[in-house]
């Protein structure tokens, strides 16, 4: 495969890098600490065409394709990762509207999201179904030729900042994953009721609960068929899992820069400390860690742009990727030292963020199961 970027990606690279450098570093640490949505930044990048990359022109985008998202994801998340979980909120819910929807819904519903108009989320974790999505509890009953949603989301991203997303419920029980169904809805309804949750970082991304209480949808809000939920949620995940990865592929790479940064500067028994082996055995391996994720999140989203199956590929990029963001970040605290370990430098906020890519979008467990799984012939993952 060749991974040479072509002169539109190499531009987009600039352009993401820049906007990061500028409009989104030097506010970072503030933002965190003060656990502030930047809700200007989701317009910005909606006006960069950030959130378009997925979609198709009639829908909004800008059909640059999975690579360019990636290298953009990899350039927001180096700077800030949870200003990275906005470009999920926004080009989730609107690639699976795009990917699923009726021409009237894509019309209605994915520009705005594009173009960071709307704030976007989308709702699959319940309190008792995590990883296992099959166990989810909420329904969506037929009503009156429409639909009664009842049922708790939690850990969801944007939950509070929220306009709209796509929302996961059974329409039938009885069916297991085949009676799930995914619905298009508008959070400002009646019914709708929401609680921040806090948690260890990514503090600039909110992150709460979503309760619906006979939330009325109508009939023309379901996406796909009834029933073709559980489908519908994994190829949206198998989407927003290779962002996920890029993101981490973003905090390995701000680690091992400020690790080798701080090498360079710091003095200790006469010598720069860059020169210590034991230094240098953890810059090796963050390095190493660090272009393995890249190209394995290349190498998923390549097959993405090319329209082939990538939900192996795709598990073992963003496996890789959580895990070298965790292992560099904890690689840069041991070296800055009490500096890693200081709020006034960034590397515990690289450890704070990485360690949230091991649970999202897959946990890492999930991500092995798949590739195991499939290994042993169990179950392919690319169906
Ligand atoms: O054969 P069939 O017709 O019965 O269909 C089965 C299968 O073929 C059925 O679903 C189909 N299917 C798929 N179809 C298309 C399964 N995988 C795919 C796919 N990739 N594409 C049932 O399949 P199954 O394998 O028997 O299902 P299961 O064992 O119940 O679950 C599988 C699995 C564990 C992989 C799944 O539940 C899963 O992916 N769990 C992880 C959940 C997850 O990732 N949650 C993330 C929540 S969102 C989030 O974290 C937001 C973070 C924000 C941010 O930072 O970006």
């Amino acid at each position: 495969m060749d991974f040479d970027l072509t002169e539109e990606l190499a531009a987009v690279r600039e352009l993401a890098r820049e906007f990061a450098e500028k409009e989104i570093a030097p506010s970072a640490a503030e933002d965190d600490r003060e656990h502030r949505f930047r809700k200007d930044l989701v317009t910005r990048m909606g006006e960069l065409g950030f959130f378009g990359c997925a979609l198709p022109e009639d829908c909004g985008g800008n059909n640059l394709g999975y690579q360019a998202m990636a290298i953009i994801s990899e350039e927001i998340a180096r700077a800030h990762s949870a200003i990275r979980v906005y470009i999920n909120m926004q080009t989730g819910p609107a690639t699976t509207i795009a990917d699923f929807g009726t021409a009237e819904q894509k019309k209605k519903w994915v520009a705005p999201l594009a173009r960071g108009e709307k704030i976007g989320c989308f709702a699959i974790t319940e309190p008792d179904a995590g990883s296992d999505v099959a166990a989810m509890r909420t329904t969506a009953a037929r009503k009156n030729g429409g639909y009664v949603l009842n049922g708790t989301k939690t850990w969801i991203s944007n939950a509070t900042v929220a306009d709209a997303g796509i929302v996961f419920a059974y329409t039938d029980r009885s069916l297991k994953h085949k009676g799930m169904s995914v619905f298009y809805m508008d959070l400002n309804r009646p019914g709708v009721s929401r609680r921040a949750l806090d948690k260890m970082g990514a503090h600039a991304s909110p992150t709460g609960e979503l309760t619906f209480d006979n939330v009325e949808i109508p009939a023309e809000n379901l996406i796909g068929k009834e029933g073709e939920g559980f489908k519908i949620c994994m190829t949206h995940l198998n989407h927003t899992r290779l962002t996920c990865a890029a993101g981490a592929v973003g905090v390995a790479r701000a680690a091992r820069e400020a690790a080798v940064s701080y090498c360079n500067q710091r003095e200790q028994f006469g010598q720069k400390i860059g020169r210590f082996q034991m230094n240098q055995d953890l810059i090796a391996q963050m390095v190493v860690h660090e272009e393995a994720a890249r190209q394995l999140v290349y190498r998923a989203a390549c097959l993405a742009d090319r329209n082939r199956a990538n939900t192996l590929e795709t598990a073992v990029a963003k496996y890789t990727a959580a895990e070298a963001a965790a292992f560099n970040a904890d690689a840069a605290v041991r070296i800055l030292g009490a500096y890693g370990y200081s709020t006034e430098f960034p590397v515990e906020r690289y450890l704070r963020d990485a360690k949230s890519y091991q649970i999202v979008e897959g946990s890492s467990n999930i991500l092995k199961l798949i590739i195991a799984q499939d290994a042993l012939g169990y179950r392919k993952a690319n169906r």
